[in-house]
């Protein structure tokens, strides 16, 4: 008897078997029409849903709170999101390693280092901490901002009120420095810069650009004193349901989205400032990179007994195959 109404039904709807669909959410922090993570959600959706020959449909929503979105996708109610791994440390402590300052040369650097066996090594952590770390994206070189003056040494930095992402590593840095970190989701801080609860904040330039932070922050100084990483991170739910052939698929997108996403930041590197001082920001060039380092060694001697020795080395001595 099923069979015959389950027949019924499908010869009544043709193509209704064709037309199922997987809804398939990822959210990220930024605008997603002008912005580093917006192209790489971008190109997921379109790589996906090409792929699957519309099995799957992706929809890009934004939330601004990187701390929220993980959590969502962690209990499941949330399929992807592009993070920075700005929060990602409280969730899986071996991704810390990767926020120490100064740990990168430059973007080939960073980006091989992650792309190589010790980044995936770290991804490997995440399951067992409920998240699929499924590649590794991009942020930038975080810079520094302010309202109150230049800053051109790490002396300029001391009583400065620094609104810091909820991240261990990046609040010692800058309590080392002299500096108030003052941690906070990316959700509350226009609001903060512009009601004063906090002189300044520190994102890399497409951050910046893409948010208008020069209408509440009058200096800036390219201190890229921290590589910022981004992560594309998967809930196990969805994860544990696709075939070997959907998950090849899905891996394709991400692999699509951080060639995209990566893409856009280089070309915001190349803008961004020139924009900014357009914009009227006061930027300062020349930082005494080696004084900031100096300032940071008591920093620096902490992540060594505190994060895994090993991974830092791996990772900073990183070098291209020759
Ligand atoms: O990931 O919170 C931050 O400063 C991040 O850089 C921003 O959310 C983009």
């Amino acid at each position: 008897m099923r069979r015959t109404v389950l027949a019924a039904i499908l010869a009544a709807a043709p193509g209704l078997a064709a037309r199922a669909q997987t809804e398939i959410t990822i959210q990220h922090p930024l605008p997603t029409a002008n912005s580093h993570y917006g192209a790489g959600a971008m190109a997921f959706k379109e790589t996906l849903e090409k792929l699957s020959n519309g099995k799957y449909h992706v929809t890009i929503q934004r939330n601004d709170n990187e701390r929220e979105m993980i959590e969502s996708v962690q209990i499941g109610t949330l399929d992807f999101t592009i993070t920075s791994t700005g929060p990602v440390g409280n969730f899986v402590p071996e991704v810390r390693a990767v926020d120490v300052p100064f740990l990168f040369r430059d973007y080939a650097h960073a980006r091989g280092a992650l792309d190589s066996k010790v980044g995936q090594d770290i991804l490997a952590k995440f399951p067992s901490k409920g998240l699929i770390g499924v590649i590794w994206m991009e942020n930038g070189f975080r810079h520094l901002t302010n309202s109150r003056h230049e800053v051109h040494n790490p002396a300029d930095v001391k009583g400065l009120k620094v609104r810091t992402m909820e991240n261990q590593v990046h609040m010692r840095a800058f309590s080392t420095l002299g500096a108030l970190p003052t941690p906070m989701a990316f959700s509350e801080l226009i609001p903060a810069l512009q009601q004063g609860t906090v002189d300044g904040q520190e994102n890399p330039i497409p951050v910046i650009v893409a948010n208008n932070i020069d209408q509440v922050q009058k200096f800036l100084t390219l201190t890229g004193h921290v590589y910022s990483p981004a992560l594309l991170i998967g809930s196990p739910a969805l994860w544990g349901r696709l075939s070997d052939a959907d998950k090849a698929m899905f891996v394709q997108a991400a692999t699509a989205a951080r060639d995209a996403n990566r893409a856009k930041v280089t070309a915001d590197e190349q803008n961004g400032v020139a924009e900014l001082r357009r914009r009227g920001m006061d930027v300062t060039t020349k930082v005494n990179t080696e004084e900031f380092q100096k300032a940071l060694a008591p920093a620096f001697a902490q992540y060594e007994k505190d994060l895994d020795a090993n991974t830092l080395r791996r990772l900073r001595d990183w070098k291209p195959a020759q």
